[in-house]
């Protein structure tokens, strides 16, 4: 397993729309390694594959606490369905973003079908964080980030903010 870099906006392959995988393979299977690997490094609760740069439609996630043993759910072409009608605000960051938080509005719960780390076909009903951070994630599938989901003028002031961010670390 390896750690790998994880793309920070407004680096254009994060606004790629990933695609399907045709095969749950160990080749698959080894970018899912990777991607748990440079999540936890990270630290994160989720990534989609795009974030270390491969346009495929697969997410890891991990909710499990420090103090709980590790929890990974691999997801190959998730599909969401019977969002709830109900919707809330969660504060959202993104290993994309790093170190912006903002509230970003979504249904509370969804159900999720998608193939799992062996490519076997799963459902799952999601609620609360795990339905937050699936939606995150099936965003960057998309090329969707969170601060999509925020008015203009917040999610440019965090572009800009980013872009100086990336100037002056080149720089040093
Ligand atoms: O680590 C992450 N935390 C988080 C918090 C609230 C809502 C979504 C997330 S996902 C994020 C990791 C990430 O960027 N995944 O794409
Ligand atoms: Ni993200």
């Amino acid at each position: 397993m390896a750690v790998r870099e994880i793309l920070i906006a407004p680096d254009p392959r994060l606004r790629e729309v990933s695609k399907s995988v045709v095969k749950v393979d160990d080749a698959l299977r080894t970018i899912m390694d990777d991607m748990l690997e440079t999540m936890y490094a990270a630290p994160g609760i989720g990534l989609a594959a795009i974030q270390i740069g491969i346009p495929l439609r697969v997410i890891v996630i991990d909710l499990a606490r420090d103090d709980e043993d590790p929890q990974p759910s691999f997801f190959v072409n998730p599909e969401i369905h019977n969002p709830s009608e109900e919707s809330g605000l969660y504060e959202e960051g993104c290993l994309s973003v790093p170190d912006y938080y903002e509230d970003v509005e979504r249904p509370t719960a969804c159900t999720v079908r998608y193939l799992d780390y062996q490519g076997n076909a799963q459902s799952l009903e999601a609620e609360g964080l795990l339905a937050t951070c699936i939606q995150h994630e099936m965003d960057h599938l998309e090329g969707v980030l969170f601060i999509d989901h925020l008015s203009r003028l917040k999610r440019d002031r965090i572009l800009r903010k980013l872009k100086k961010d990336q100037r002056l670390a080149a720089a040093e």
